[in-house]
């Protein structure tokens, strides 16, 4: 990859020569050159910025330098190839690890360093008109900086390290923060004991110490679950949230929720009922499809009997970022108060198949009183996938017909 940066401060860049960014350029992995800018600008004191037109506080960048030191690069290729240009500023657009992979796969790249307050927009119309080139504005972050360098500093290493053979392992790359929109997992090394202060251990958690991987890969997606729901609940998109659940459906005696970690399970409030409505609407879609029935309670009942709903079962709402992804309601049956019964368990389509419907029955089946001593179902006669579920859960379908027309009943012994 060939990387060009001008700047008026080209030392700004020298901490690219440090470290993998500076092995990888030795190693010929990374060309990258860094140009003074004043060496574009041919007047008496070099200068390359000028008062705002329109007046204001401060100075622009003048369009000549820029020009020249553009037309340069452009001269400096063989062939017809052009760079892609990456001009920092504040009002571009956000700089992430998607763009990082973005940029990394392209062969030349060149960084544009603005100081004072900016660069002359005509600057930005010759290179993408008059050169041709791709530009894009880009921000480091939603704070001030005085100049594009130190933006440029972190982007190049975050670019840079993405290329082939830059970092060693590449496999470090994959479980790294953003690549997969969580956040990493905490990290530990020796001694396993450490006296951090007088009187005061510290363990590493005996997991790591287990040998077990596939117990620690659990513990760490779970670590990386909860720190991003803690740090970064904008990165917790439902997708995101309900993964890994298929594994841990059913723990009991873990109060259930172990399958929906990272999600906000809440008592369900009238405030509630609307999505609950709407919710209901999409997942029952299916079992009217199944069962040939548009007459199925979830797909016609009122939002006063949503909410008579609630009022009447223990509802569970289930969110991820704030969106409702699930929902299931449990109570005492009416005619025996030792049998817990389930229902409404619902997920969003979009997100079904990934073990949360069953870490939602288990969650269900957890909140039973102690003397509850089984648990019913009811669904469709013919709701083949929630029949599955259900048996692998331990249910068994009672004969005839179920609680209401087109039903069937299922029960399972309390162990
Ligand atoms: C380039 C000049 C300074 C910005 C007047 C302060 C990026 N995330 C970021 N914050 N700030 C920058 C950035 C700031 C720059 C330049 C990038 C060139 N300035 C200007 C406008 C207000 N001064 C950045 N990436």
């Amino acid at each position: 990859m060939i990387i060009d940066v001008v700047s008026i401060f080209p030392e700004y860049l020298a901490p690219l020569d440090l470290s993998l960014i500076g092995k990888a350029r030795r190693d010929g992995l990374i060309d990258l050159r860094v140009h003074d800018l004043r060496e574009f600008a041919h007047d008496r004191h070099r200068s390359v910025d000028d008062t705002p037109y329109g007046g204001g506080a401060g100075m622009v960048m003048k369009p000549q330098p820029w020009a020249e030191a553009l037309d340069h690069l452009v001269a400096s290729a063989p062939d017809e190839r052009r760079p892609r240009l990456v001009v920092p500023g504040p009002g571009g657009v956000p700089f992430t690890q998607a763009l990082a992979r973005e940029l990394a796969q392209e062969p030349w790249l060149a960084f544009a360093c603005g100081r004072y307050e900016g660069i002359d927009e005509r600057v930005y119309e010759h290179a993408e008109h008059d050169l041709g080139l791709e530009v894009s504005v880009i921000s480091l972050g939603d704070y001030v900086l005085n100049g594009g360098e130190v933006a440029v500093l972190a982007m190049v290493e975050a670019v840079a390290r993405l290329v082939p053979g830059v970092i060693g392992n590449a496999e470090s790359l994959v479980e790294e923060s953003h690549e997969d929109g969580l956040l990493e997992y905490p990290v530990y090394t020796k001694p396993a004991s450490w006296e951090s202060a007088p009187g005061v251990t510290r363990e590493v958690p005996p997991v790591l110490l287990s040998g077990d991987h596939g117990a620690i890969a659990a513990w760490r997606h779970q670590q990386r679950l909860e720190r991003t729901a803690a740090r970064r609940p904008d990165l917790l998109h439902a997708s995101q949230a309900v993964r890994g659940t298929a594994g841990a459906a059913g723990t009991a005696g873990t109060g259930g929720t172990d399958g929906l970690a990272g999600l906000d399970v809440a008592l369900a409030t009238s405030a509630d009922a609307p999505e609950l409505m709407t919710l209901g609407r999409a997942c029952w879609l299916s079992e009217a499809r199944a069962n040939d029935s548009l007459t199925i309670p979830p797909l016609v009942e009122t939002l006063a009997q949503v909410v008579d709903g609630i009022t009447q079962w223990d509802t569970w709402t289930i969110r991820a970022a704030g969106r409702l992804i699930g929902s299931v309601r449990a109570r005492r049956a009416p005619d025996d108060p030792t049998q817990w019964q389930v229902g409404r368990l619902m997920v969003a389509p979009d997100l079904q198949g990934r073990g949360l419907g069953r870490a939602l029955l288990a969650f269900a089946e957890a909140q039973a009183p102690t003397d509850a001593t089984a648990y019913w179902l009811n669904t469709g006669v013919r709701s083949d996938r929630n029949l599955r579920i259900y048996r692998k859960a331990g249910y068994r379908v009672q004969p005839g017909e179920g609680a209401f027309p087109g039903t069937v009943d299922l029960v399972k012994p309390r162990r």
